[in-house]
């Protein structure tokens, strides 16, 4: 049986709930597709997120890797295109507020997906989800994972799935702060679905 390594984070900033930790604790232990899954949580830290990735991927020697990250405001599920080799945003969970440096020195630019992200929509948009492709990730936590992943397969000469999917609020979040938001059964749902494209 092949593994798929699912990594949520942990609550950050004004978001007292992140909807990815549930799916997947939820989704761990599950088989999807061709793929047992294994289901993660990250800090959010710029000094640990990618280490933490690296470490598990390591560890577990997946066949593929799924990051999940919070778009808070965002209204639909969005794989992501591109991650870029940049960190920036507002202050992590560790008080560190980065500034536009590269995330490795000697590293490209970018990285594109290596997830199926037009399966990924198309799935979605059939099963009636909204679902869009985003050509940006940001610059704060969740590009760095995913641009992590990427690097690491890229360096090991690694061609393995790996990329990062950005979903909405969940209803549980949003009575806290307005936004858009889904239950977090349907988020759940779309990513089990998303996940039978890899
Ligand atoms: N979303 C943030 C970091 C953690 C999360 O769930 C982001 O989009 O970078």
């Amino acid at each position: 049986m092949k593994k798929l390594l699912l990594t949520g984070f942990e609550p950050f900033l004004e978001f007292p709930i992140n909807p990815t930790t549930e799916i997947a604790n939820n989704l761990n232990g599950q088989l999807i597709g061709d793929y047992e899954i294994i289901g993660e949580v990250l800090s959010v830290d710029f000094a640990k997120s990618g280490k933490q990735l690296i470490h598990l991927i390591e560890k577990y020697n997946p066949d593929a890797v799924v990051s999940l990250g919070l778009a808070g405001g965002r209204n639909c599920i969005t794989p992501e295109r591109i991650a870029i080799n940049c960190n920036d945003g507002p202050v992590d969970n560790n008080g560190h507020k980065p500034n536009g440096e590269r995330i490795f020195e000697d590293g490209p630019d970018a990285y594109f997906s290596k997830l199926p992200i037009y399966e990924i929509t198309s799935k979605l948009e059939e099963a009636g989800f909204p679902a869009k492709i985003s050509n940006t990730a940001g610059a704060y936590l969740c590009n760095n994972v995913m641009y992590h992943g990427l690097h690491y397969f890229k360096g090991k000469g690694m061609d393995r799935p790996s990329g990062f999917i950005h979903i909405p609020a969940s209803h549980a979040l949003a009575v806290k702060k307005n936004m858009p938001s889904w239950s977090q059964q349907d988020l759940t749902e779309a990513i089990r679905l998303a996940l039978t494209c890899i």
